[in-house]
Parts: C-alpha cells; structure tokens; sequence
C-alpha cells in the first residue's frame, strides 16, 4: 500500500506537468514563447512514475520533449516558464529555450535538441558513477526515433560491458515526427533489442504511472546494486501533432481517441480517488494550486527582464 503523501504527490506532478504543457501551448500562441516547443501532453506518467524512484542525487538526461522530466525532477516553475519566454531568470537565462533546460541541482544533466544526445551523456555520468563508486543511478529519457542512431547501441553496448547504473528509458509513443514506428523499424517493440546486447529489459503501460514506478523501482534497485544498465521500455502515444505547429493529421483517429481515453492524469486521478487517501474535494484544492502556482510563474517570468546586450557579449567573452 502507498502513502497518502506519496500518490498524492504523483498526481500533483502529473497535473503539474499537464497544466504546464497545455498553458504553454496557450502562451506559445500568443507569441510569447519563440522557436520550437514539443509537448509531453499524454507522456506524464513515465516521467513522474520514473523519477519518484530516484534519489536527490540520481542523474537524468532528457529530450526534446523534456518539460516533463524537468518538473518530475523537481524543477523550479517560474524559472522554467521565464526560460520558455526567452527571460534571464530562466534555467538558462533564457538563451537555451524549451529543448536545453539543465537543473544541477537537482541532478538534471540536461534536456537536448539532438535527438538521441542524451544517451551517451547519461552513459557517460554512469560511467563517472562507476569509476568515483557512488551509490548514484543515472536515467537516460530517450524515445523510439533515437534508438535508430548508432549511438544507441554503442552505449547500451559500453554500459553492458562495464555494469553501468544506467537506466535507460524508451517512450515509445510510436511516432517520430510524421513517421509511424512501423516504417522506422521492423521490430516495434524496442525493448527486445536488448537481447543482443544481454541487457535486462522490461515494458510496460506508459499510462499508468503506478506501473511505471514500480518497475523503474525494480530497475532503479537493480543498477544500485551493479546488475546495471537495465532499460525500460514506456508504450505511449501524444496527444497530439510532433510539436505545437504540427496539426498532426497523419495520426489516426481512432488510435488517437484510443490513447486520449486512457489518459494517464485522468488514471492517476482516478487511482489516488480509488486509494481512498483522498476526497474529491482535496484533489479539487490540489488542482486549484497547481493552477495558480501557474499563473503566479507566468507572472513572474512577465516581470522579468531579457538579458542585455552587453551582458550575452560578457558570456561570449568568457568562453
Ligand atoms: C540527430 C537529430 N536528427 C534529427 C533531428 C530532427 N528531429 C527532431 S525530433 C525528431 C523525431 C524524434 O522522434 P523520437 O525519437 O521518436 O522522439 P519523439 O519526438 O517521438 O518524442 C527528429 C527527427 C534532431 N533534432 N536531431
Ligand atoms: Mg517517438
């Protein structure tokens, strides 16, 4: 059995990464978010059910999509909306934007525009992990499209090899880009790779976040205690087009109303009212504080400046 503490911080992450994404969305169209902008809208639950497995001082590399991972992984709201809107409060001080928010602190190495990039930098920190003998894990989000890059294999061939604490985690949600997995490999199901390599490795329902935790908890475990590197692969879907401006009309209907009903915030909700631990009542205060936790960040990020000229020539100086 969970604590009330314990699901009702998995649902407070699910709908925190759920209002983020659909009001930035919003926020994108009025112009105040620039450049490319990919949603996690119907991946929540792997990032939450993931990274409440981890420790404070586990490492997780991230994606293209990675507004999920970082607020999963304990990322501050305001300054990941002001660097969203290009502000120098941002993680990056608004010059990395939606694909680059890094958070040290809180053990995010990094999101990345190179699809497939995060992989050998979350190698690479399992490696430092196994060297140094920390009682670390560093998680690699990745999704199906990257696994096509020759990096892939080299990597998961190195960890295997070296018994790295890496945790790799494919989000299939069965799209790159406008490609169907189908015509991107003849093998859908990503996790059978492994065999080859003889990695442990596992799938599961990436709507349900209860799911997803326990078998990242297995894995997580696994890696402490140096049967590493394990890969979990997440079935998934978006709930919509590639990024923002994609209507994604190539996706089919009905496989689309198939995944939106099982969406995995509306389960979690469902599972946290299931459990017993909490009213109707509390879920409502939990969503309302969400919400304006929200729209006090998108206040803040508006307050905040831009950098100045003369303070990005001073970063260009540096390097
Ligand atoms: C190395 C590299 N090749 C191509 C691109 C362009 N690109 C951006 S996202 C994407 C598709 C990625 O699909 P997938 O890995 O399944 O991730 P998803 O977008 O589905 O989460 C491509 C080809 C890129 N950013 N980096
Ligand atoms: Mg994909």
């Amino acid at each position: 059995m969970y604590s009330k503490e314990f699901l009702t911080n998995l649902y407070r992450q699910l709908f925190t990464i759920r209002i983020f994404e659909s009001r930035c969305i919003q926020l994108y169209r009025k112009g105040l978010i620039r450049g490319y902008f990919h949603p996690y809208l119907g991946e929540e639950a792997i990032a939450v059910g993931v990274c409440a497995a981890l420790k404070k001082n586990d490492y997780i590399t991230s994606t293209h999509r990675g507004h999920g991972h970082c607020i999963a992984r304990g990322a501050d709201i305001n300054r990941m909306v002001a660097e969203l809107l290009g502000k120098k409060t941002g993680y990056c001080r608004g010059l990395g934007g939606s694909m680059h928010i890094a958070d040290h602190s809180g053990g995010n190495i990094g999101a990345n525009g190179i699809v497939g990039g995060g992989i050998p930098l979350g190698t690479g920190a399992a490696l430092g992990i196994s060297i140094r003998n920390e009682d670390r894990v560093s998680v690699v989000f990745t999704s199906d499209g990257a696994t096509n890059n020759g990096v892939f294999g080299e990597s998961l061939n190195l960890a295997a090899i070296w018994n790295l604490p890496l945790l790799i985690v494919v989000e299939n949600n069965q799209y790159a880009v406008s490609t169907p997995i189908d015509k991107s490999t003849r093998e859908p199901d990503i996790y059978k790779r492994c065999i080859g390599y003889c990695v442990d490795s596992s799938v599961v329902d990436g709507n349900d976040v209860l799911e997803v935790y326990e078998q990242a908890q297995k894995a997580v475990e696994k890696c402490r205690s140096g049967k590493g590197p394990i890969l979990i692969e997440a079935k998934t879907y978006r709930h919509g087009g590639h990024h923002v401006n994609d209507p994604g009309h190539y996706m089919p209907k009905e496989q689309l109303e198939y995944y939106k009903s099982k969406d995995p915030v509306v389960k979690g909700r469902s599972l946290l009212l299931e459990s017993g631990a909490v009213s109707e009542k509390e879920i409502v205060s939990i969503e309302e504080t969400v919400k304006r936790e929200f729209e006090e960040a998108v206040d803040f990020a508006q307050e905040s400046p831009e950098m100045t000229v003369d303070e990005f020539r001073a970063i260009g100086e540096v390097y």
